[in-house]
C-alpha cells in the first residue's frame, strides 16, 4: 500500500513517520511530501533514504491514504486535489473538523462510523482527543452534562520555532520569537489565535470538538487554554458534572478498562500523570480523580498525553491501521 505524509518536516510529521514504522503497517511505498524548498531533500524511513516529492508529483502516483499536517490551508487546498484522485486523506489540521460532511474520528470513540465514502477524514485537536478518550467512557455510563477545562499546554503544541523560542531565552540567546512573549519562566493564557467573543480558537476547539465527537450537542463545555514552558505533553484539569451519581473507584475502574487510557492515582505514593512521563507514550494518563464536593455528581480529573503521539500523529495512524484493516481503503 502506498501511504503519503503531507508535511513530513514538521514535528507532527516527524513522528507520523516514528508511529508508522512502529505500528507497521502493510507499506509498500512512503512517499513524503513538503513544501518546495525541502523537495529533493531526503527522509530516513525504516532505514531507508527516501526523497522528499512535490504535492503534484504525490498525487500523481495515487496513494491509498495520504497523512496532513501541514497546516490549515495546505489541507484546504490539496486534500480535495488527492480525494478526488481517490486517495482518502485523514488531516491533521482544523481545516474540516467541524464540517458537518466531514468525520472527526478518535478511533477507540467513533471509528465505527467511517466508510469507504470517506475521502476526508478530520484529526481532532491534540488537547481534544486526550480529553474525550477519558470522558467518552464516563458519559456512556453517567451522562456528561457540564464540563470546565483548564488546559497546560506544551510549547510543541505551536512547532519548532516555538521549541527555538524556549531553548534560546534558557540560554539568554536572541531569536525568532513564536509568542508574543518570553515563554520560559512565564505561563501564557493564549493558544491560538482570540475571537471576537474573548475566547481563543484553541478554546472553542474544546468545546465544538468534544461535543461533536460524543455527539451530543447538549454538553455545556466552557474552557481556558494556557501554555506553559514544558515539552512532552498536554496536561488538563477537567471539572465534569453529571446527570447521574458515580463513585470515585467506579470512575477509576471504568477508566482503568478503557483502552488508550491509563490510571495513575495514588496520590499515597505521590502517583499522577506529568508531561516528562507522558513523553513518547502512545496512552492518555488520567489521575487526581476525586469528587468535587462543592456540587452534586461533579469530578475533577487530571489528564496527560503527550500531544505529539495520541495527539496528533498516533491518532491519524490508528485512523489509517483502522481503513487498512477493515478494507476501507
Ligand atoms: C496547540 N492544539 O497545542 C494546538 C496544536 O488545531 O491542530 C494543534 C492545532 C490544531 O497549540
Amino acid at each position: 500500500m502506498k501511504i503519503a505524509v503531507v508535511g513530513v518536516t514538521g514535528m507532527v510529521g516527524q513522528v507520523m513517520l516514528k508511529v508508522l514504522e512502529e505500528r507497521n503497517l502493510d507499506i509498500t511505498t512512503l512517499i513524503p511530501v513538503a513544501s518546495a524548498r525541502s523537495v529533493g531533500s531526503e527522509i530516513t524511513f525504516k532505514g531507508k533514504q527516501v526523497k522528499v516529492v512535490s504535492m503534484d508529483d504525490a498525487i500523481a502516483m495515487k496513494p491509498a491514504i495520504a497523512l496532513f499536517s501541514a497546516g490549515g490551508s495546505v489541507s484546504l487546498e490539496h486534500a480535495p486535489r488527492f480525494a478526488a484522485a481517490g486517495t482518502t486523506v485523514i488531516d491533521n489540521s482544523s481545516a474540516w473538523r467541524m464540517d458537518a460532511d466531514k468525520k472527526l474520528v478518535v478511533p477507540e470513540i467513533n471509528a465505527a462510523q467511517l466508510s469507504s465514502s470517506d475521502k476526508i477524514i478530520a484529526n481532532p485537536n491534540c488537547s481534544t482527543i486526550q480529553l474525550v478518550m477519558a470522558l467518552a467512557p464516563l458519559h456512556e455510563r453517567f451522562k456528561i452534562k457540564r464540563l470546565v477545562i483548564s488546559t497546560y499546554q506544551s510549547i510543541t503544541g505551536t512547532g519548532v520555532k516555538a521549541v527555538q523560542q524556549l531553548e534560546n531565552e534558557f540560554a539568554g540567546n536572541q531569536g525568532e520569537m513564536a509568542y508574543p512573549y518570553q515563554i520560559h519562566k512565564n505561563a501564557l493564557p493564549h493558544c491560538d489565535v482570540f475571537e471576537e467573543n474573548g475566547y481563543t480558537k484553541e478554546e472553542l476547539k474544546l468545546v465544538r470538538e468534544t461535543q461533536k465527537i460524543l455527539d451530543d450537542r447538549t454538553i455545556a463545555v466552557t474552557a481556558t487554554a494556557v501554555r506553559i514552558p514544558v515539552v512532552g505533553g498536554h496536561s488538563e484539569s477537567v471539572n465534569v458534572e453529571f446527570e447521574n451519581d458515580f463513585t470515585e473507584q467506579e470512575v477509576r475502574t471504568l477508566l482503568a478498562n478503557t483502552s488508550g487510557v491509563t490510571v495513575q492515582d495514588n496520590p499515597d505514593v505521590n502517583l499522577y500523570p506529568m508531561p516528562l512521563m507522558a513523553a513518547g507514550k502512545d496512552d492518555v494518563f488520567v489521575g487526581r480523580i476525586r469528587r468535587d464536593h462543592s456540587q452534586e455528581n461533579t469530578l475533577n480529573m487530571w489528564i496527560v498525553s503527550d500531544n505529539l503521539r495520541k495527539g496528533a500523529a498516533t491518532n491519524a495512524v490508528q485512523i489509517a491501521q483502522y481503513l487498512i484493516d477493515k478494507k476501507l481503503v
